[in-house]
């Protein structure tokens, strides 16, 4: 396969996106360089003093892992520069970031979850990067309000995540179907790998964490146990696949089709996984590329955020299995 770029590519798909602008380019361009960063440093946990937790809790009341606060400072330190963003979002901080005036300014919002999956990193297991990325809305001026970055997913205008697994992959919509570009080590740069990706229509892999389920509603264990008792798209019972890393497990799924699932439980009646910088981003992703995310009842990308760390149930994947379970929702009130 001829060897393209993600600066080639965006390029090349420039005149098809009103997005893909010079400046959304080299947005991606800085946001790109972070995660080399992080997977450097990933990359050498187990040499550098950077495994095992700091001590501190953050926002989401979790214990923050060296690596978290490593890869949220790398990103908040080059994010703030690139001179596309007027305001950040990050899963490690409680309140909205403003590009301050002493940088160059932009139209865009940026919103990140900085490293998913950060309770396996101690175990060598993939994390990622998760982003998701707005325009301010038509008209703003002035410092960014929380109202104008409190935005329904359906308005990204580009999301995508930095997987951090045997090989450093990219993968990223711009609105204009989803592509993976693979981290060629020996030259630093992202290569166009896995062009067009589509999620089957029907998997015959269901994820989600069975140890919650004495905490599930009956609708959220009926749900479940539909794929224990359903014929997969292989013609054979469901596997079950569980990483713990959304971002794995989404990726997974990207590739072979099939369902995750975060549903809410007593302990977590809003579920556990964040609207904005993880099931928005990765609901944009599921989309483009022919599948679906749904919070059971209804889509993702119209679930209007009432707070910056809002939480969402989450069914993501394969457009059947998630349509399996909203019928089985269906059946009982909200
Ligand atoms: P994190 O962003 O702090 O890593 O938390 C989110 C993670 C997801 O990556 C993963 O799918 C989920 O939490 C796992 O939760 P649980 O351990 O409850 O199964
Ligand atoms: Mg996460």
């Amino acid at each position: 396969m001829p060897e393209v770029t993600v600066t080639e590519h965006l390029l090349l798909h420039q005149k098809l996106s009103p997005h893909a602008t010079g400046m959304f380019t080299g947005l991606l361009y800085d946001l790109i360089l972070s995660g080399k960063s992080i997977a450097m440093r990933i990359n050498k946990a187990g040499l550098l003093d950077v495994l095992g937790g700091t001590g501190m809790v953050n926002v989401q009341g979790e214990n923050v892992q060296k690596l978290d606060d490593i890869a949220n400072h790398i990103l908040l330190y080059r994010m703030e520069r690139c001179g596309a963003l007027c305001a950040m979002s990050s899963e490690e901080e409680p309140d909205l970031i403003r590009v301050r005036p002493e940088f160059p300014q932009g139209d865009y919002i940026l919103i990140f979850d900085p490293l998913d999956g950060s309770s396996n990193i101690d175990v060598n297991v993939n994390v990622g990067t998760i982003f998701s990325i707005f325009h301010r809305p038509e008209g703003g001026s002035g410092e960014v309000r929380l109202e104008e970055v409190l935005q329904q997913g359906c308005r990204q205008v580009a999301a995508g995540y930095m997987l951090y697994g045997p090989s450093t992959m990219l993968v990223l919509s711009t609105g204009q179907g989803v592509h993976g570009f693979t981290l060629d080590p020996g030259v630093g740069e992202f290569l166009l790998s896995h062009p067009n990706m589509q999620i089957p229509e029907q998997g015959y892999i269901y994820s989600v964490n069975e140890g919650n389920r004495q905490n599930w509603s009956d609708a959220s264990r009926e749900a479940v146990d539909w794929f224990h008792t359903t014929r997969a798209a292989n013609g054979k019972h469901y596997s079950s696949r569980y990483v713990g890393s959304l971002v794995a497990d989404f990726h997974r799924t990207l590739i072979y089709g099939g369902i995750y699932m975060y549903p809410p439980d007593a302990d977590k009646p809003q579920g556990k996984l964040r609207l904005m910088c993880e099931a928005n981003p990765l609901a944009f992703l599921a989309e483009q590329a022919g599948g679906k995310a749904s919070d059971g009842y209804g889509r993702i990308l119209e679930r209007q955020p009432d707070k910056l760390h809002a939480r969402t149930p989450l069914f993501i994947g394969s457009r059947r299995d998630v349509e399996a379970v909203e019928a089985i929702y269906a059946r009982y009130p909200r």
